[in-house]
């Protein structure tokens, strides 16, 4: 049993609850949403700064589809989704919501929602199919075209350089514990800033090293679907590395490109009041929040282990912390849950954190059967505002999955979306009150899309995708936050 099984997100529905809990199906003593987040009773209206910016977020993989055309190379997700029973479903990434062709209907989607931030990603493989060598043209191009389509729709163009798609061939050749991934992915990244650095003036390095660390080479049910703690902590370190290379590569073709990461955080909350388990919280947050925070804007590991960090398991040589040094310009955050911290005694493996955490139940679920408990994402923004003060903040990603489908109308009634929302806007809200210095919000996602090991067995959308047809309809969710969006007035 895994200690860190929290982060097991997208198994547990598989095991859990094989089909979508209806919201109406309430353990006895589980509050309502409703109750939680009525729309009259809880908040008190909150105005938003007027330069606050409203965004979406996707990911290569996850919409575009076209896997093997105008000269793509393969990816380990293509490799994990074509492997049998590595995926809910069978399902894969070729064709997902095809947005490689429709991305023109995609910008039009964000512009009818009145956002003016776009977050997606870049595939390596179609930049360089083996992850090496001259770029692909047609790979650069299709970037070309849809940031020009963002900028002409007046939507800034947040452009996230790895999401999880790395080329087969540099996983063949060891993947992320392999060194030498340090001077691909630098390549990798200066080929494309030179290509795009005109017209991007915002980058994301990463999308959420730790999980795809530790999900892709602890736990193995994520590409490259390895199980093997001491592989997983070297790529940690050598992700690290590489961050802070690809920081100076970016800064070297302008130094006026704002530059930062997409982490995932979740609010750490001791299980009881005890000594120990405080501890064991503080050290699920360094490891789970902050492992690739800190090297960058401190120059050392946070301290995750109860003896010492495992620096030589991590391979971290003399000299390795200057080249993770990184100041980044902004921070960004995906947050989606609470997780609760005990402490255990400390084994071999994963066990050697003495951390276990679990998921929180006492709110709400939704359809993936995560809790809704928007004060953790107040306290979470609260804590990296304190701990990082002067860096701004930005949410990458917030969002939730339900199943809800078009009526007889044709419209998509996703009243519960909404409330999800309104819960955690007042909490970010409330945090921008307190002094947190949050600049923009991106929902995850622009579009119902391919969700990992769970295939198209979640929803994250703010616009229903039939994938039989392909037809994208705005979902009532949307609507409200077009409004929103156009208004800054949360009410
Ligand atoms: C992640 C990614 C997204 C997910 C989203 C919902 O965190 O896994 O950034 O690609 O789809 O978080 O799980």
């Amino acid at each position: 049993m895994s200690r860190w099984n929290s982060f097991n997100r997208r198994e547990f529905l598989s095991t859990a609850f094989g089909a979508a809990a209806s919201f109406s199906i309430v353990p006895p003593g589980r509050r309502l949403l409703g109750e939680l987040l009525h729309p009259q009773s809880k908040f008190a209206p909150l105005q938003f700064p007027e330069e606050f910016i409203w965004g979406a977020a996707t990911a290569s993989y996850q919409i575009e589809g076209a896997w093997a055309e105008d000269g793509k190379g393969e990816s380990i997700w293509d490799r994990f989704s074509h492997t049998p029973g590595k995926v809910k479903g069978a399902a894969t990434g070729d064709v997902a919501c095809d947005s490689y062709h429709r991305y023109k209907e995609d910008v039009a989607l964000l512009k009818a929602l009145n956002l003016t931030s776009y977050r997606f990603s870049i595939s390596w493989p179609r930049i360089q199919a083996t992850g090496s060598g001259d770029p692909n043209s047609k790979g650069l191009d299709y970037y070309k075209r849809l940031a020009d389509a963002l900028l002409e729709a007046k939507i800034r163009p947040l452009c996230t350089l790895y999401h999880w798609d790395l080329p087969q061939k540099l996983e063949e050749r060891g993947g992320w514990p392999n060194r030498d991934l340090v001077a691909r992915f630098t390549d990798y990244v200066d080929i494309t800033v030179r290509a795009l650095g005109d017209r991007i003036s915002h980058w994301c390095i990463f999308n959420e090293p730790w999980v795809f660390t530790f999900l892709g080479y602890a736990r193995g049910i994520h590409a490259p679907s390895r199980k093997n703690f001491a592989e997983c902590m070297r790529a940690t370190h050598v992700v690290n590395i590489a961050q802070g290379q690809a920081f100076r590569a970016i800064k070297a073709i302008n130094s006026k490109l704002q530059v930062g990461t997409a982490f995932s955080m979740a609010h750490c909350q001791p299980a009881t009041s005890s000594d120990a388990d405080r501890q064991a919280a503080d050290r699920a947050h360094a490891l789970g929040n902050v492992w690739f925070v800190h090297p960058a804007l401190h120059g050392e590991y946070p301290k995750a282990f109860p003896g010492d960090n495992p620096l030589d398991l991590m391979g971290v040589k003399s000299g390795d912390m200057e080249l993770c040094r990184a100041p980044l310009d902004f921070l960004g955050i995906n947050y989606y849950r609470r997780q609760l911290v005990s402490a255990i005694p400390p084994g071999a493996g994963e066990d050697a954190t003495g951390v276990h955490n679990f998921d929180a139940h006492d709110g709400p679920l939704t359809d993936f059967a995560w809790e809704i408990w928007p004060d953790g994402f107040h306290d979470l923004l609260m804590r990296i505002a304190h701990e990082y003060k002067t860096t701004p903040l930005e949410i990458t990603e917030n969002g939730c999955s339900y199943l809800d489908c078009p009526d007889e109308h044709g419209s998509i009634p996703d009243e519960r979306r909404v409330q999800f929302m309104r819960g955690y806007l007042h909490g970010l809200g409330r945090a921008l009150l307190h002094g947190a210095n949050v600049r923009a919000y991106h929902h995850w996602s622009l579009l119902d899309n391919f969700e990992w090991a769970e295939g198209y067995a979640q929803r994250f959308g703010l616009t229903y995708v039939d994938f039989r047809t392909q037809k994208r309809t705005i979902k009532d969710s949307g609507h409200w936050y077009a409004k929103l969006a156009s208004t800054g007035s949360l009410t």
